[in-house]
């Protein structure tokens, strides 16, 4: 095997395809997103299993990963769900609350920078 191999359009942020430094003008504006974490809230009202439900419905947990989740939540009044894109945490917590909504119970989260 080569020790190192050159792909067309696959290197370094900061080296052009030949390996030499890129100016400020080509550079490429390729950054990893802010990302954006979404918090799961306790509330005296809302049923566990509905928390579980949504858990695994909106935020596709698995059973154990959904009942760990809001169990976290239950007794120390919060639980850290994912850390997702801004779009995706806010879609999320929208399609979230629009079930709890419609049930009837208050569920609630919080969206936070994540670091
Ligand atoms: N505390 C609720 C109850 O006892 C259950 C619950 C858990 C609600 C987690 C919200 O984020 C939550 N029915």
């Amino acid at each position: 095997m080569p020790e190192k191999l050159f792909m067309a359009g696959v290197s370094r942020p900061d080296e052009g395809d030949d390996g030499t430094e890129l100016t400020k003008e080509r550079k490429p504006k390729v950054k990893k997103p802010d990302m954006y974490r979404v918090v799961l809230l306790n509330d005296d009202y809302t049923p566990r299993e509905f928390v579980v439900s949504v858990l695994m419905e909106v935020f596709r947990k698995s059973l154990a990963q959904a009942n760990s989740i809001m169990m976290r939540a239950h007794r120390g009044g919060q639980s850290t769900i994912g850390v997702y894109t801004y779009d995706i945490a806010t879609t999320k917590v929208s399609q979230a609350k629009g079930k709890a909504k419609e049930a009837g119970y208050p569920l609630g989260f919080a969206v936070e920078p994540d670091k």
